[in-house]
């Protein structure tokens, strides 16, 4: 049996390391991407003890479109049949107003969530595209789907991406691309830490008190969504804690 390939960005933590473990399970070989290097060579290591399959490890930071464009077109052969693309790289950063908010918090939201995803996924198509199928995943989020107080620019960032996955579903279906958007609730990652600006205690408090989701359930949908037969495509996933029943409102015990 021949290994399908899954590119994966932002595999060093959260949902797309548990993507990375549950795929790998699965048997999917893995191009696994993020900036923190040492984090990667772990996962890969560990993959591969674990699961027998292989993993490229590819520093990258998504929002350099120069350094995107060079990784994808200099990916070796063996790896060029990409399967799957799940666009997870991401961050809030910061929580505030528009009034007090602070730019540099903006435009690394706007760079990462926006226009790093839309230069992955623009370097990897011609891939996709050689596939008789393919899928994109695109990690969205509740929060492209409702705005909530304090939450504006992350907001805008994930309602973008909400656009997207519409525009490329149209745009792709012709090869035949599947997209598919995944919108979760709270998971509890190192998401809060780093919108927080490494605040573990006030990050911490964000999980108190209800069952929010785990990196596992968010990678259990993908799982499901990408072995869906060819003819069919999930277009879009909404998953809640089942104590959130809309962004703003958390039932805490
Ligand atoms: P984590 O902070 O645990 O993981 C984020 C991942 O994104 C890391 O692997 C990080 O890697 C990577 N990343 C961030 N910035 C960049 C960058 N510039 N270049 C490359 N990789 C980058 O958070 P989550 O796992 O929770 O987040 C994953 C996705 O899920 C995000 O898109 C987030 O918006 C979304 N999401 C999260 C929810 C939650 O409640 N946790 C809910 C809804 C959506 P590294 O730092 O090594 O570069
Ligand atoms: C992360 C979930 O509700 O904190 O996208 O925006 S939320």
């Amino acid at each position: 049996m021949i290994n399908k390939i899954a590119l994966i960005t932002g595999a060093t933590s959260g949902i797309g390391e548990a993507t990375a473990q549950r795929l790998a399970a699965e048997q999917f070989n893995l191009i696994i991407t993020g900036r923190r290097v040492d984090r990667l060579e772990k996962l890969a290591n560990s993959l591969k003890e674990n699961f027998g399959t292989l993993s490229l490890c590819v520093p990258l930071d998504v929002r350099n479109e120069q350094a995107v464009k060079m990784t994808m077109e200099t990916l070796p052969e063996a790896w060029q049949k990409i399967d799957v693309l799940i666009n997870n790289a991401g961050l809030a950063s910061g929580l505030s107003t528009l009034e007090d908010g602070d730019i540099n918090d903006w435009e690394v939201m706007i760079d990462t969530n926006l226009k790093g995803l839309l230069y992955i996924t623009k370097y990897t198509i011609p891939f996709l595209k050689q596939q008789s199928f393919s899928h994109i995943i695109n990690i969205g989020s509740i929060a492209g789907k409702e705005v909530y107080m304090n939450g504006n620019v992350y907001c805008a960032t994930k309602h973008a991406v909400d656009a997207l996955s519409k525009a490329m579903r149209l745009e792709l279906s012709k090869y035949p691309i599947k997209v598919t958007a995944i919108h979760p609730g709270a998971v509890e990652t190192e998401f809060s830490v780093v919108r927080f600006h490494g605040d573990e205690n006030r990050a911490k408090s964000v999980y108190d008190g209800f069952d929010n989701l785990l990196a596992t359930d968010i990678a259990d949908s993908i799982s499901y969504v990408i072995s869906r037969p060819n003819h069919v495509n999930i277009n879009e996933l909404t998953i809640m804690p089942t104590a959130q029943p809309i962004a703003s409102v958390i039932h805490r015990k």
